[in-house]
């Protein structure tokens, strides 16, 4: 069994590090299975239907303090990872201004001023994820720009110009098991980003201590792994809500923005981004 989870674990692994743009940017490394450890990754859809077609769901647990391994490296170490695509990829829901002035000027600023926020501190040498789980205890400058960071990274990633369709595989099923379907669940999430007052985003995570996905929203640039959320978990999927992600286009329509969202969602990463999710035993 163990070197079966090494396997899964491994391919997984290849599978991230060559087609995360932030990874390769990064220089990740090949995640390790820790001699004596209970760490797994939850099951891909290939290694699940391959063992048991039709069985029950098993629901993977969050260990606490992890994000991904693309995320283990000190926080000063961390790179602005180029853009997935070109600044017109998007269009037309996304239009080209937009998306240059979101990730030229808007993200960037993020990731430089947390890594001035963070430099010459002990935040320097923790992952990113550490001083998530401890953020209520660190600056605003850490709390705003670090998230400003993070959260735009997944979302970039989380977008395609081919993007569309609905997930399949493990998230899928996972997704009907608990939302009822798919609309069910863009419902949900929709009401959530409609609904946050302000500037913030919306998310689709799983809870650190059940594994069960949840949605939810944070304001400013609050993210699920902070310990500030009203439910902390691991991020999967990433909508950003501020008037800076859409106003150009849609001006005060953030419901039109939100509903063209699902027509650009790169659902492969996102499933990426779950099955990557250690489970503790
Ligand atoms: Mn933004």
């Amino acid at each position: 069994m163990k070197n079966k989870f090494s396997i899964t674990l491994l391919v997984a692994a290849a599978v991230f590090c060559s087609t995360s743009v932030f990874a390769q940017a990064v220089k990740v490394k090949p995640v390790k299975s820790k001699s004596g450890s209970t760490e797994k990754v939850a099951p891909t859809p290939e290694s699940e239907s391959k063992a048991s077609k039709g069985s029950a769901v098993k629901i993977p647990v969050v260990s606490s303090d992890e994000v991904t391994d693309a995320w283990s490296a000190p926080a000063i170490d961390l790179k602005f990872a180029p853009l997935p695509y070109g600044y017109d990829a998007l269009e037309p829901v996304i239009d080209k201004l937009t998306v240059e002035i979101h990730y030229d000027r808007h993200h960037r600023a993020y990731y430089n001023n947390f890594i001035k926020a963070i430099g010459e501190t002990k935040m320097a040498s923790m992952p990113i994820g550490k001083i998530f789980s401890n953020i209520k205890e660190m600056p605003d400058a850490v709390r705003n720009n670090g998230g400003g960071y993070y959260n735009h990274v997944l979302y970039w990633e989380n977008l395609s110009p081919k993007g569309g369709g609905e997930p399949t595989g493990m998230l899928a099923e996972m997704i009907k098991k608990q939302f009822g379907g798919f609309n069910e669940f863009v419902q949900k999430f929709n009401d959530a980003a409609k609904s946050r007052f302000g500037s913030g985003w919306a998310w689709l995570s799983v809870d650190n201590t059940t594994g069960e996905l949840f949605i939810s929203s944070t304001p400013n640039q609050d993210n699920p792994l902070m310990n500030s959320a009203d439910r902390m978990g691991t991020p999967i999927l990433a909508l950003d809500v501020w008037e800076h992600a859409y106003y150009l286009k849609y001006q005060n329509k953030r419901t039109d923005y939100i509903d063209g969202f699902w027509k650009i969602v790169n659902w492969p990463v996102v499933e990426q981004r779950y099955s990557q999710i250690k489970i503790a035993k």
